[in-house]
């Protein structure tokens, strides 16, 4: 029995929390007396870790909100909470160990259930710390590349994927992504920007006032709106991955929907980036660097090898064409990296990689580089395609700041 009633939508407090899971999981017994806290730090949802301290179980709820964490000003549909159960599902079939387990799903509540991953930490604040995770980049880059190829036109039945196209659906996340990423950090019109003072004029000129850079944008920004590709993660940065030397869990996919192919994989690089220049603006070593290369490097090769052996399409299967599609995914992934350091740099959602650096002189600097990097990265995009393709121009970036 339950001393609350879950049959309408509310967000929940930690007692209740406790009560859903005891009452809704088969992972508690009926008398359990369940400890819940509230551990979100996130932009978006409510996260609650609950533990039976007699058995050691724990489980770990997430719920979302109908406005945003970050700011109420952000109305987000909490059917957000439908597709990340969706998706976490979907990738638990399809990269089974690189996702955390679902257990259940309240469409009610816009509640999942979900593997506590407290043995874990979060990649950034690993990275942070001066941890090192040898398994993250080849597990990150089998995450992009099986996901990805499984969903894209050539391998998936054609009626299959507008039927997921459908699912996938996920309008105000989409919208966020599109003010915030694509807009906002190459125009100031809505002032939502936020920007250290002393950056202001190299955003003002770099940013605002480089046309040709807006030009590029907007190309990028019309394939994000008008290019389902694949179903992809939406949100696949530093922050979206907890991880062990031995383990790694993509989390948060609630950005998902059907986008270019090459968004995730430019995210990823461009927070391995951040963290490169957090280290070097703090005066430390890290392994980020190595890490983006062989990100790269090691999608591309699961890319190839995932292709050849999934398509079944026969337009697709001509010789030529799986280079040719490949190259552009890549050329997406540039841009879309390019587009990842120059919003959390500028915008409203910002990184602690950055944030975090105290000297303020040294956060300009590693600031400046973010942008020099993020514009590099969108208009050379064609013609960056390796590892050792991003590792030169961070390090480029980084010099023209005396951060090599
Ligand atoms: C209003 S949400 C701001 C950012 O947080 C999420 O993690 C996404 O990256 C989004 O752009
Ligand atoms: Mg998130």
């Amino acid at each position: 029995m339950s001393s609350y009633a879950f049959d309408t939508y509310r967000l929940l407090t930690p007692p209740e929390a406790a009560e859903w899971a005891r009452t809704r999981l088969s992972l508690f017994s009926p008398g359990a007396a369940l400890e819940a806290t509230e551990i979100g730090d996130g932009n978006l949802n409510y996260i609650f870790r609950i533990v039976d301290p007699a058995t050691k179980a724990s489980v770990v709820l997430k719920q979302s909100g109908d406005t945003a964490r970050i700011s109420d000003e952000f109305k987000v549909s909490p059917d957000r909470n439908r597709i990340e159960h969706q998706i976490l599902v979907r990738y638990n079939e399809l990269v089974p160990g690189l996702v955390p387990r679902v257990y259940a799903f309240d469409p009610v509540l816009n509640l999942t259930a979900m593997e506590d991953l407290s043995d874990h930490v979060i990649l950034r604040q690993g990275w942070l710390a001066g941890g090192s995770f040898p398994r993250a980049a080849d597990d990150l880059a089998e995450f992009a590349a099986r996901t990805l190829v499984a969903t894209s036109d050539g391998v998936i039945d054609p009626k299959v994927k507008k039927a997921l196209v459908r699912d996938f659906i996920n309008p105000d996340l989409c919208e966020i992504t599109e003010d915030l990423v694509f807009t906002e950090p190459f125009d100031d019109l809505r002032s939502r920007n936020d920007i250290l003072p002393a950056l202001k004029p190299f955003v003002e000129k770099e940013l605002y006032g480089d046309q040709r850079l807006r030009l590029e944008v907007a190309k990028l920004k019309a394939g994000f709106l008008s290019g389902p590709q694949a179903l992809i993660h939406g949100d696949y940065h530093t922050g979206s991955v907890f991880v062990r030397p031995d383990s790694t869990k993509v989390i948060d996919p609630e950005f998902a929907f059907f986008g270019p192919a090459g968004f995730d994989l430019g995210a990823l690089a461009a927070n391995a980036a951040f963290a490169f220049l957090s280290a070097r603006a703090g005066g430390r070593a890290n392994e980020a660097g190595d890490f983006l290369v062989r990100l790269i490097d090691r999608f591309v090769q699961r890319w190839d090898q995932l292709w050849a052996t999934s398509v079944t399409d026969p337009s697709f299967r001509v010789p030529g064409y799986a280079l040719w599609h490949r190259n552009q995914v890549l050329a997406d992934a540039s841009g879309s990296a390019g587009l990842e350091l120059c919003r959390r740099t500028v915008g409203i959602a910002h990184v602690k990689d950055l944030t975090s650096i105290a000297d303020l002189q040294r956060r300009l600097r590693a600031e400046r580089a973010s942008l020099r990097l993020g514009k590099a990265l969108i208009f050379d995009r064609g013609r960056v395609r390796t590892g050792d393709d991003y590792f030169r121009l961070l390090r480029r970036a980084a010099g023209r700041e005396g951060l090599d």
